[in-house]
């Protein structure tokens, strides 16, 4: 029997200021999400079931969804909170109508970029309850080509959104704690770590929240002891 989620979600990251947020709060204990972007249903539970212990949340993106069907996110929400990392970046109600599906099947928050604007972004947000992370500064070389100039307004957009938080890039912690400044006390969740280049102690005291791992955990020769010694890093840098 899963928990309850109840028992699943602690408070422990209760928000201090006055955004509308949802009730699901995800777990703040190894501050690692794990990108779970491998592409069968079988190693989605192979790996989930070896890192669980040193994971705070999945995030899921479409190459699993695609692979898997999207039932995939209601049966690792069993486990751990789910992130649909669906880069949602339509019109405000096509995106409301993305975020409704994702929320019903059991996403505890959701991705979405920020270019399409801020009533696109505040749509995912009134359908998330407040649980959306915006993309900014995208972590990936071609980041620096369109995302890095106008990620300090992106972030302004996520703050005046009401997100929850933002995505920024631990392959550059100097925009993670640039960024910091624009956001105040929102979240923000770094992918790069591992395979992109980006080391989990160095986002960790730029001022990240959480960092995302894919393939430095689910392609190592033993994803368990991976996730477990990234937690001893993040647990050493905070
Ligand atoms: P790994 N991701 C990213 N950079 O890498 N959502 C971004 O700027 C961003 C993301 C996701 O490299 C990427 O899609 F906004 O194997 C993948 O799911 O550790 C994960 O973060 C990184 O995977």
């Amino acid at each position: 029997m899963p928990p309850a989620r109840s028992v699943k979600y602690g408070k422990i990251n209760q928000p201090t200021d006055d955004i509308p947020r949802g009730e699901a709060l995800m777990q703040k204990k190894t501050r690692i999400i794990l990108a779970l972007d491998v592409t069968s249903h079988a190693d989605a539970l192979r790996v989930v079931e070896a890192v669980k212990d040193y994971v705070d949340a999945i995030k899921i993106n479409w190459p699993l969804i695609l692979a898997a069907g999207p039932d995939i996110i209601q049966e690792m929400s069993k486990v751990k909170d789910v992130i649909c990392d669906f880069k949602i970046s339509d019109i405000p109600n096509t995106n409301r109508l993305i975020v409704e599906q994702a929320m019903s099947k059991g996403a505890s928050a959701v991705i979405c970029h920020g270019f399409a604007g801020e009533d696109s972004v505040k749509a995912c947000v009134d359908a998330a309850k407040g649980q959306v992370f915006v993309v900014t500064e995208m972590s990936h070389p071609g980041g620096k080509q369109f995302t890095a100039p106008v990620a300090d307004m992106l972030s302004a957009i996520a703050k005046a959104a009401g997100a929850r938080g933002i995505v920024a890039p631990a392959t550059r912690p100097e925009r993670v704690a640039a960024l910091r400044k624009i956001i105040g006390n929102l979240e923000i969740i770094t992918p790069g770590v591992g395979a992109q280049g980006g080391k989990a102690s160095d986002a960790i005291r730029a001022g990240a929240d959480y960092i995302i791992v894919g393939r430095a955990i689910y392609e190592a020769a033993d994803p368990r002891d991976a996730a477990r010694k990234l937690a001893d890093e993040v647990r050493a840098s905070t």
